[in-house]
């Protein structure tokens, strides 16, 4: 049996001359749980060219909602040509019915197990249209995932880890806890160390989204990575802040940033979104603690939140100058569709553009409460403007926090975001008028 997985391209021209940020965690992740004796190729269109006519006898597409429109054209071409389709993801997890009109399976949630299931179901031709399972798949004794089929010269970050999936807090805006619950799901300690010295390199990224959410089950990990000589980046929340020793532990272990949610610098737009791990906090103290232990943020805002003026959107862009965050990332509220945003703006008649391909967090596609869709893209695009202009990124760039200076790390990442972001500049989506786009030789 013979399988292709794909990824989507979501926008045509983004990330640093044809390389994109990090590879799609999920195609690596169902090679691994496909029996060994199928032969399973992986295609990331983000980096490379889907080729439609592909001799095989089963497709699997992983999806986001930017990226939706496309795999459903590439889902056609493939089911035109009598090649079944499999539907999985954040996406067709939001929207089952939507994805089934363009797939022969839709796989709600996470594929371990349900995987297995479906390639057995379709070795003996019977493939059931949905798979949806309650239950969510201990994360204990996982295969490791096959990133032997990766290019990975095409990523900036080719090696990601995920140790955890899950996450206690229900962000209005965010689709993670639909799709991975609210309870913290851990892999076994050990099971990520040997992970991390299989992949035999220096410098790696943690995918999960808050990697100190238990700070006991943190010290343990990062204590076991000191050995390691390792340079990472994560995610995590600021409740780091309150913990010296899981910050001290984190340094040791080589951590030289966090990608953290900030989110807003208005309290009633934090309790608006439910952001939880930041209320109550004195925002700017708890930044110095971080960045007192060494450690570079990379901040994430989010603008057009229903108290968010055109006012909130400055002050947001001028703290995030002030205390001078290694980078920040601005983006314009976006309703994911299964998050509680998109429920109560489509209560509200407030979507603008139903368009998937615009759900990039860079296009307005619904009407905000305090300012109007122009002034609010006009905020996004002053805020890069601002925050990536020469003298900022400058004056940012060269803050000694202990450790090494990280220059050439702040430089490149501060002058990757300049290039796709300033300007006003939104990526350009990938037409999706029912045309298949010619391959595009892989850059
Ligand atoms: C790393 C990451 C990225 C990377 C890599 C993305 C990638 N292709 O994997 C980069 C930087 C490129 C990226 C870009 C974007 N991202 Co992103 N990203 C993440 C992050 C932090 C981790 C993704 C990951 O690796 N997860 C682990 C893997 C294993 O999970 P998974 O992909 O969902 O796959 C599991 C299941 O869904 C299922 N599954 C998935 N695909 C398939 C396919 C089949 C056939 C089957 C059976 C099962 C199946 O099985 C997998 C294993 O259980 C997530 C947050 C999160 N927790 O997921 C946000 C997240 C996925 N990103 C998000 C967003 C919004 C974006 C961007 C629009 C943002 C932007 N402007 O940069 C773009 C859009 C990209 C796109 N393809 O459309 C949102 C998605 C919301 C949504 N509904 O679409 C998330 C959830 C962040 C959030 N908190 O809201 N992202
Ligand atoms: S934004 Fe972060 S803290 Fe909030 S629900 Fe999503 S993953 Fe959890």
């Amino acid at each position: 049996m013979r399988i292709l997985l794909i990824a989507p391209a979501w926008r045509t021209d983004c990330w640093n001359g044809g390389k994109t940020l990090t590879p799609p965690n999920a195609l690596p992740i169902l090679a691994s749980l496909t029996p060994p004796d199928v032969d399973v190729q992986l295609m990331d269109e983000n980096v490379g060219a889907v080729d439609t006519k592909a001799e095989v006898d089963l497709v699997g597409i992983s999806s986001m909602t930017a990226s939706a429109p496309r795999a459903y054209q590439i889902a056609d071409a493939f089911r035109a040509r009598g090649v079944p389709v499999v539907l999985g993801g954040m996406h067709p997890t939001a929207m089952p019915e939507e994805a089934g009109r363009h797939a022969d399976a839709v796989v709600m949630g996470e594929a371990e197990g349900q995987w297995e299931t479906l390639l057995e179901d379709f070795g003996r031709g019977q493939m059931k249209p949905l798979y949806r399972s309650d239950e969510r798949p201990s994360l204990e004794g996982l295969p490791l995932p096959r990133r032997d089929l990766l290019k990975r010269s095409a990523y900036l970050l080719p090696n990601m880890i995920h140790t955890a999936r899950g996450c206690p807090h229900a962000c209005t805006f965010c689709s993670v806890t639909p799709v991975f619950g609210r309870k913290y799901r851990f892999r076994p300690v050990d099971e990520v160390v040997e992970e991390v010295r299989s992949l035999g390199v220096r410098s790696l990224g943690f995918g999960d989204d808050n990697i100190v959410a238990s700070p006991a089950r943190a010290k343990q990990l990062f204590e076991k990575l000191i050995p390691l000589k390792l340079q990472w980046v994560g995610q995590g929340d600021l409740s780091m802040a309150k913990d010296p020793e899981l910050m001290e532990l984190m340094r040791r272990s080589g951590c030289v940033a966090m990608f953290v949610g900030l989110e807003s610098t208005s309290p009633e737009s934090l309790a608006l979104a439910h952001k939880q791990p930041n209320l109550g906090l004195d925002l700017s103290e708890t930044i110095d603690t971080v960045h007192r232990h060494g450690l570079d943020i990379i901040g994430s805002f989010v603008f057009g939140l229903d108290a968010d003026t055109p006012e909130v959107c400055t002050a947001t862009l001028e703290f995030a100058m002030r205390k001078k965050l290694a980078a920040a990332q601005f983006a314009v509220l976006t309703p994911f569709p299964g998050t509680p945003v998109y429920e109560q703006l489509v209560a509200e008649d407030r979507i603008l553009d139903p368009d998937w391909s615009k759900y990039t967090m860079g296009n307005v596609v619904f009407k905000p409460r305090g300012m109007s869709p122009a002034e609010l893209a006009a905020e996004r695009a002053k805020a890069y403007d601002r925050f990536y202009s020469m003298g900022s990124i400058a004056r940012r760039m060269l803050v000694w926090r202990g450790g090494h200076p990280k220059v050439l790390l702040r430089a490149a990442t501060n002058l990757s975001y300049r290039r796709i972001n300033r300007g006003g500049r939104i990526c350009s989506t990938v037409p999706h008028d029912g045309r298949v786009a010619a391959p595009r030789p892989v850059r």
